[in-house]
């Protein structure tokens, strides 16, 4: 571990993310959200105008188009680096045409056989995630031999793949998924074997913030945490994250974790390496 991991802090324009859902839709607010999250510690923030929650349903292009862009527009205009959070190759495009500096990609570019040569031809970091389906479907696809050597494989395969539709190498950040076609349990296992993905030698990017597995651990079913009292066991995951060598932790609750991020600098020996803030 060379030092903190970045924090990419999230703002989901949605009416309907299981998270933060319609607390962001009015774009000042998303701003306003967006700026606060930076003074808190982001290096970046992760816009996105899609709902990933099972079950959700799809926003037109245009609708998602009209949520992210002014908000990724005004962010970027103000210094802040933007990540949009889209599996739409348009949407990337405006997107970046406004100033955001990364695509984050929840299908690793299965979802739009358009965003492959859109990224290629940008040349932007991208954040591939392992993916098996829309929302709708995704819950019924959690099923793996061994999920660990499972995930590996794919993103090792996907990141090949991507690599010879024309993106650069060392533009592709992997990410195992939490939550996305995965048990509590495969989360739990994907977590204890980060260190197995970083080997695959890209940078890595972890998103397990506000998942339902953290509102489960510990808890008698019927009594979970619900989505906004999960930040103390995100920033306890995010941490564990930091000790195994992620380059970047995705969260709703950015002094959270930066607390909990100290903790893991000093457990890993580079408290003394890492700026004071
Ligand atoms: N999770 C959500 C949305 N986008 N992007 C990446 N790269 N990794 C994730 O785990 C991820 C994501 C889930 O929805 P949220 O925006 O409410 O957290």
């Amino acid at each position: 571990m060379s030092g903190r991991p970045l924090v990419m802090g999230v703002v989901n324009v949605t009416p309907d993310s299981f998270s933060d859902g319609g607390e962001w839709l009015e774009p000042e607010a998303a701003v306003a959200h967006g700026r606060l999250l930076v003074a808190q510690g982001a290096d970046l923030v992760d816009v996105g105008g899609e709902s990933t929650r099972p079950g959700a349903e799809r926003p037109s292009v245009e609708e998602e188009l009209r949520r992210v862009l002014p908000v990724v527009s005004t962010l970027a205009a103000a210094g802040v680096a933007v990540s949009i959070d889209t599996m739409r190759a348009s949407v990337a495009a405006a997107a970046l045409d406004a100033g955001a500096s990364v695509v984050n990609d929840v299908s690793g570019g299965m979802a739009d056989p358009a965003m492959v040569a859109l990224v290629a031809e940008r040349g932007c970091d991208y954040v591939v995630m392992h993916w098996r389906g829309h929302s709708a479907h995704m819950q019924s696809r959690a099923v793996y031999d061994d999920v660990v050597t499972d995930v590996r494989s794919a993103l090792h395969a996907r990141a090949a793949q991507l690599v010879a539709g024309g993106i650069a190498l060392e533009r592709i950040i992997l990410d195992p998924g939490f939550g996305f076609a995965k048990t509590a349990e495969h989360n739990w296992a994907l977590l204890r074997s980060l260190d197995t993905l970083v080997a695959l030698g890209h940078r890595l990017l972890v998103g397990t913030s506000r998942k339902s597995f953290l509102g489960k651990v510990g808890r008698a079913p019927g009594a979970e945490r619900p989505p906004l009292e999960r930040d103390v066991t995100t920033a306890v995951t995010s941490a564990y994250a930091a000790l195994a060598g992620v380059w970047c932790v995705r969260v709703h609750d950015v002094p959270t974790t930066m607390d909990a991020l100290d903790v893991a600098a000093a457990l890993g020996g580079v408290a003394q390496e890492v700026e004071p803030r």
